[in-house]
């Protein structure tokens, strides 16, 4: 009898609320204040890392991201630490090889992370199938005592093909393919209360495992659904303290404790301190704004999203692209171009990479003033099957047009994919700046980036070293 169960709660503070209302720029040493409260607490989860946390740490912070988990395990030894996976793409946007996958998921959990959510953009069950088996395969790897969940993920979007049949589908093939628990990921707020309600039911009713359930409050219903989705029997909400919940990000954790509390389900967790443990997220999310991070539109309830049925991060790209372009006077021509272009490309759910993927394509489509004049690359790949399989067959006038005869691939687009860790091992090593064996996956994943945090990171360690030398040499972290 699960839904007589106390509802479990995934804190995001520390990973999805700042990527969705802030560019995921919040600072480790932003977050170490209160992660000794945060441990207290009685979470299921705290998320903390993965999605974009990993490119932002090398690219805009000049953090080791693994040097960050290692810190925040230390500091919250109780609570289990989520991740978000993206299968076979980690936390890139392509494709890698399966020894790339296996050792990421390794490391990963040894480094301290418990659950680790895996989603594919296509939905795709062969493009999780390497994350979930190593997820399986590496348990033994978790020092902390509190265990390894495999999350598997259905990356929740509407359309014909995706009746409730189809996600009950997903989740009895998920949790047959070793899930601990099913997530259902709704990236760009589209499930509604009702739905949500008939939605969790059915799946509840096909699996064994938990559900865990995701969704943003960008245009108002989050915090609905996640009632009726309670009624249904959910096991565990996603929510983001109130100084960074709502709008963008994840319906606000305080007032579901409350909504919650004296029920069946009440959460057992402590309003007051949590309550207290936000005024500090209060003090960051003013950094934030203040270094125009944090624009005041990602809090604003954004009705848009429940017509045009795109991610909230999705209509922002789409107008910065478009005012570089000078063009904002086609907004709407594109806003109404994207559900065609993904009608064109059979469907996919609307999610990184793909949410980009028909983003831009739109955009072409609209700039160029003839659809498929220029294609992406991305669109090309996707058309030939690079991505995984798509919904719905794509018609072959629109496959002439955007890649004319050339071959198109059935199978799983990483069997095509030769081994790729030697190649890597040796050319970190090769750089000189090797310092541990995480390095070589940060250079996987983001070559150029981080070298130039390598490069970073040994110029500060080198001024550390020899202050006096280094200010006549003129070498400077860069
Ligand atoms: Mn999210």
């Amino acid at each position: 009898m699960s839904n007589l169960n106390k509802i479990m709660f995934t804190e995001t503070i520390l990973r999805d609320a700042h990527q969705s209302q802030a560019a995921t720029r919040m600072r480790i040493d932003e977050m170490l204040p209160m992660c000794a409260r945060l441990d207290e607490v009685g979470y299921y989860s705290i998320e903390c890392w993965g999605g974009a946390t990993f490119d932002s740490c090398l690219r805009f912070l000049n953090e080791d991201p693994w040097e960050r988990l290692r810190t925040l395990r230390k500091a919250m030894p109780k609570t289990k630490l989520q991740m978000l996976l993206r299968g076979q793409n980690i936390l890139g946007y392509k494709h890698y090889a399966d020894d790339v996958v296996d050792e990421f998921v390794k490391k990963s959990i040894s480094n301290g992370i418990n659950v680790i959510r895996i989603f594919d953009a296509l939905n795709d069950t062969r493009n999780m199938k390497a994350c979930m088996d190593a997820c399986n395969k590496y348990r033994s790897e978790d020092k902390s005592g509190l265990g390894v969940v495999c999350e598997a993920t259905m990356s929740y979007t509407v359309g014909d093909y995706y009746t409730r049949d189809y996600y009950v589908n997903l989740a009895k093939e998920l949790e047959g393919m070793g899930a601990d628990t099913i997530c259902i990921k709704d990236m760009a707020n589209l499930l509604l209360p009702y739905e949500g309600f008939e939605l969790v039911k059915a799946v509840k009713a096909a699996i064994k495992c938990p559900i865990h359930i995701h969704t943003h409050n960008t245009s108002g219903t989050g915090n609905m659904m996640y009632l009726k989705a309670i009624e249904a029997g959910v096991d565990i909400i996603d929510t983001a303290l109130s100084p960074m919940g709502n709008g963008t990000s994840q319906p606000a954790t305080e007032p579901l404790i409350a909504a919650l509390a004296g029920t069946p389900r009440d959460s057992g967790l402590n309003l007051e301190e949590v309550t207290d443990i936000g005024q500090h997220f209060k003090g960051v999310a003013a950094r934030l704004a203040k270094d125009g991070f944090l624009n005041k539109k990602a809090l604003e309830t954004d009705v848009k999203a429940l017509i045009y049925q795109v991610p909230g991060g999705m209509l922002s790209n789409l107008i910065s692209q478009l005012t570089e372009a000078n063009a904002m006077d086609k907004y709407d021509a594109v806003l109404a171009e994207v559900p065609k272009v993904r009608a064109d490309l059979g469907y996919p759910p609307l999610v990184t990479p793909s949410s980009q993927i028909v983003g831009s394509q739109a955009v072409f489509n609209i700039l160029s003033g003839e659809r498929y004049k220029m294609v992406t690359k991305e669109v090309k790949g996707m058309v030939r099957g690079e991505y995984g399989k798509l919904a719905c067959e794509v018609d072959p006038a629109i496959v002439k047009k955007i890649i004319g005869d050339e071959p198109r691939i059935t199978c799983r687009p990483a069997d095509l994919i030769e081994p790729e860790m030697a190649k890597y091992i040796a050319e970190v090593k090769a750089s000189g700046y090797y310092e541990q064996e995480e390095d070589v996956l940060s250079y996987a994943l983001f070559p150029q980036v981080a070298t130039k945090f390598f490069q970073y990171r040994a110029a500060n360690k080198y001024n550390v070293d020899t202050e006096v030398g280094d200010v006549e040499t003129g070498i400077q972290p860069v």
